[in-house]
Formats: C-alpha cells, structure tokens, sequence
C-alpha cells in the first residue's frame, strides 16, 4: 500500500461518502487511490464551488464535507469556501496537493506555503512531511472540524511522500463528549431566570449544531419564555406552530424584536456565535443580565458582559436548568410576532410587476413542503429571506452568515440534494451571486440532479445599493446588464423560466420544483422594498 491508499483508508475510516474537488498533477496518486474505494469523487468546475459543496454538506449533516485540490492555484481557490465554512462552524476537512519535499525550501513553480495560508482560517492545518503520520493527522483533521465549535481543518499532502509505501492502519474514530454543565452554574443560571421580569431567549446556530432544538422548545415552553434565533438558527423552533417564536434577529436596521431586546431583563444565549450579529447591536445598553448556554466560554465583548456561564451539552443545560427554574407567567411580547405574521402575509395577494421581495418569498414558501431546504446566497434577497422565509424545522433555510460569502447558494444547493436526494432543493440568490458559481449547474447536470435556482433579478448589487442609498442617498458602480438567464439555462442543458407577470410566478415555482432537472427561474425583483423597509423600521413605534 502506498500512503495516497493509506489515505484513502483513512477517509473511509472516517465514513466519507464524497469528496468535492478537481484533480490536478500533484494529487495524482490520491485521486488513482480513490478509484478503488466507495467515496465517491465529485469533479466540480471550480475549487470554490468544491469547498461549498463541502460546507453546507457539512453543516447539514453535522459531518466533516471534504474538499480536495491540487497546489498553488486550486489550493487558493478554495480559500472563500474554506473561510465561509470554519466563520460559519461547518465542519470541513480541505485537502490539497504540494509539491515534493525537495523543492518546498526555494522559489518554485506553483509552490507556496499554504500552511500559513490556510492557518487563519482553520481550526488546524498540518502538512505530512512523513508517511508515518498520515492516520494521526486525518483523524485531529475530522476530530477538530467536527468537535464544537465546529470549523474547518486543512491537511498538504507533498506529491512524493504520497508514493511511499507504507504499512499502517487508520486510528479508531473516537468523537469526544461534552461534559455536562456544573451544578453551581446550572443552579445559578436557574435563579437568575426565574428572578427576571422579562426574560429572552437569543438561540443560535449552535443549537442546531448541538441538534438541541427540541430540548429549546421544552424549556422555552415549560418556563413560558419567548425565542429569538439568528439567521443561522432559523426553524430552530417552529414559527408557525410555536407562538413563542419571535423570528430572526440580524437585521442591522431595529426591528420588532429588537424591541423585545429593550424591554428584556434577563437575555439566555443559547448556542449564540457573535460572530452572527455582534452584541453591540442588540445590547447598546450593556446592562441587560447576559445568562450563556454554549460549548465553550463565551468570547470577551464589552457588550455582552455574561452574568452566568454553562459551558458544557447544551441539551442537559437546557434540560437541568428547565427543571430547576420557576415558569413565568405570560409575556409581554406577542405583538411583536404578531407585527412579523402581518407584515409576512400583506403582500401575498399583490398584482405589481417587478415582483415584492416579500410576493417572492410568499409565494416559494407556499410552493414547497416544509422539510424541503433552501440553500441562500448573500445579498439583499438574504435579509428578506431571513426576516420572512418561515421555518418549522432546522437546517431547512441555509444561510451563510459569519463569513456571508457571495456565491455559495448554486454549489451549495448540489451538497444539499447529495445529502437529501428525496427533499426538494431551491438555490435563493442574487444575479450577482448567482454568476459567481453557476459553472456547478453543469455539475448539478452531470450528476443529474434536480435542483430549483431562484433568481432574483435586479440587474445590480442590490444589498450594496440599499445601503448606499441609506447612507448617501446616491448609489455608485452597483448597476450591471445579466446575460439571457434562460439561453444561459438551456446551454447546459437546463430548463430556464423568466416570470413576465406576478401570477406567473406560484405556478412557475410548482412547475420548475416537479422537473427532474435543474431549472432556474429568472424573477425581476422590486428592491423599491428595500428602502421602504428601513424607512418603515426607522420610524417604528415599538408595538409593545
Ligand atoms: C464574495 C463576496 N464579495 C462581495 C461581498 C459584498 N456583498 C455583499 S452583498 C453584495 C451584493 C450582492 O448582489 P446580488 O447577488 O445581486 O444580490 P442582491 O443584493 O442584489 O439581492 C456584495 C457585493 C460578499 N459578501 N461576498
Ligand atoms: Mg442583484
């Protein structure tokens, strides 16, 4: 056996189901290793569509994705996926190919030091200078992208050492346990709680990492405690069953909930990552009462001052301290969630043409089941999205937002129908997004896979366009043409729609989710909205 085969094992010791890459001439004898294994190789057409597939298959699997390059040039185009997946705690296993261990030291053609490049965007990265090494480097890699807080680890592989032949086993898959909290933080937390006036919950993606989501309606309901969730955490109770779901918090303007954060005594973070929706935007004030469920210690923030850290399984915390702490009785902040329903449901009979952000989202919530999953780009289609795109499960509206990288919505979307062939799959995105990744529609073509791309066509950069407009009142280098989104559609083989009239779209959306082929929907959007909105939120008179 020679170490790319080792590997290889290594991999398969791991469970791996695919890997997301592009060969190149210094990877070689991995990719030959891997034609005798079940892993199945997905040859994307870019390295950073790769890294995003590995991504959102990461996240929503709760499994390390893995992505693999050659050196120089395909390892740096992996970097935005790599970075998206380890800000967003995805975990990720990136694997790139290096030159041979004599010519690492000097000026070399397509050598760089990729260690020191993947270094601030991993959680580990390690090179293997020695085949001996290969089974404890691939087992750390796995172990620290899957172990909380999850992220990405990054491994170089030099050509020569993956010839050597070797003569070892992988090492035995041992995931660790989280320790459950302590019981002087869990009984401290349990007073602060049931002493407050106004408690609220803050849930974050971590919840859905934990996959605590059910043990967080039990202890929202038994102590009868709103929930707010970042856009990450979105279903993470269900809006529409549970009426102490307030919705998504994240949007820079206020908005109703954050009137709930105003009135609120006493803030439980669960699963919260600041790297979401920074403090300062919730908590100007800094003298809220801030109780932390997490994994790990909270980060130091001068505006997230933690009363009571329990650190440790955030289900026995929630389960320990929902015993523990006396309910409430009622709140206050039910019209708030009220204002969000009304507001979700005043567009959905409108007639006018672009369409309304808020007619788009309507309109694609009633198109699909449930369980059926929205990959989002980033742009001003994913703040609509996150404030308005009801969830009633977890990891059914994926959006990136700690890294909140342009052009993950069409690679991601080819992850998520890989891990869940049997759900149908939409890719939300701007047209800017969108040309950012779509060479992976003819990956999506090739695997055959169905998938609905939902464009929403304001010929520019919208979210950039919003903000400019806020600021100066005057916008700058944001307007581009498109090409013929469905000529583009039908050059892979793909069916394109454009809607030309509101009621088209509902029928469109069914249509284009029954084929069994990828079809992308051309959909001329009313960012008009967009400053209505801020206007409207500016001037907001708290509802409560
Ligand atoms: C890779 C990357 N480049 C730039 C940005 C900054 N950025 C955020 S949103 C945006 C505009 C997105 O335009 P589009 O995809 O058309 O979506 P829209 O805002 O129009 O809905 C830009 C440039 C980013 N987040 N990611
Ligand atoms: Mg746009």
């Amino acid at each position: 056996m020679n170490a790319a085969q080792l590997f290889v094992k290594c991999l398969e010791n791991e469970d791996i189901e695919y890997v997301f890459g592009i060969p190149g001439e210094e990877n070689l004898d991995l990719m030959d290793a891997l034609l005798d294994s079940p892993i199945e190789f997905i040859v994307t057409r870019h390295e950073q569509g790769a890294a995003f597939m590995a991504d959102v298959y990461g996240r929503l699997t709760g499994r390390a994705g893995v992505c693999m390059a050659t050196l120089g040039p395909g390892a740096t185009n992996l970097i935005t996926g790599v970075a998206d997946a380890n800000m967003d705690h995805a975990p990720v296993v990136a694997i790139a190919g290096q030159a041979a261990t004599n010519r690492l030291h000097k000026e070399s053609h397509q050598v760089l030091d990729l260690g020191a490049m993947f270094h601030p965007i991993t959680k580990y990265a390690s090179r293997l200078l020695t085949p001996n090494i290969i089974p404890e480097v691939v087992r750390k890699a796995f172990k620290l992208a899957q172990s909380d807080k999850s992220g990405a680890a990054f491994i170089e592989f030099p050509e020569n050492i993956a010839k050597y032949e070797v003569d070892d086993e992988p090492l035995p898959v041992k995931n660790p346990h989280l320790p459950e909290p302590s019981s002087d933080r869990v009984n401290c937390a349990a007073e602060l709680i049931s002493n407050a006036k106004e408690p609220l919950i803050l849930a974050g993606n971590g919840v859905i990492r934990a996959k605590a989501w059910k043990q967080l309606a039990d202890f929202a309901e038994k102590l009868n405690i709103p929930v707010a969730n970042t856009f990450m955490a979105k279903g993470v109770v269900p809006f529409g069953k549970n009426p102490l779901a307030l919705g998504s918090v994240g949007l820079q303007a206020r908005d109703y909930v954050t009137c709930g954060f105003d009135k609120a005594d006493v803030i439980i973070c669960v699963g919260y990552d600041l790297v979401e929706y920074h403090p300062f935007l919730w908590h100007p004030t800094k003298d809220r009462v801030i109780v932390h469920l997490d994994t790990t210690p909270a980060e130091v923030d001068a505006y997230y001052p933690v009363a009571v850290g329990v650190v440790g399984d955030i289900k026995h915390s929630l389960v320990r301290i929902g015993e523990l702490a006396t309910p409430h009785q009622g709140h206050l902040l039910r019209p708030l969630r009220d204002a969000l329903v009304e507001e979700m449901s005043a567009c959905s009979k409108d007639e006018s043409f672009p369409v309304k952000p808020q007619k788009i989202i309507w309109d694609l919530r009633t198109a699909m089941d449930m369980e059926d999953i929205v990959i989002c780009d980033v742009g001003a289609h994913k703040m609509w999205m996150a404030r308005m795109f009801r969830c009633e499960y977890p990891n059914t509206c994926i959006i990136s937002n700690g890294f909140a990288s342009m052009g993950i919505a069409v690679p991601g979307a080819v992850a998520a129908k890989l891990a869940y062939p049997d759900r149908k799959v939409v890719a939300v995105t701007g047209d800017a997004g969108f040309l950012m990744n779509s060479q992976e529609i003819e990956t999506a073509m090739r695997l055959g896979l169905a998938l609905v791309i939902l464009i929403w066509n304001d010929n520019g950069y919208g979210l950039i366009k919003w903000k400019q407009l806020n600021q100066f009142g005057r916008s700058a280098s944001v307007d581009f043409t498109n090409p013929d989104f469905i000529k583009y559609a039908e050059s892979f083989g793909a069916k394109g729609y454009r809607i030309e009239r509101v009621a088209d779209l509902l029928p469109t959306l069914k249509k284009a989710l029954a084929d069994n082929t990828v079809s992308i929907i051309d959909c001329p959007v009313d960012y008009g909205e967009n400053l209505k909105l801020t206007a409207k939120l500016g001037e907001m008179v708290c509802p409560i």
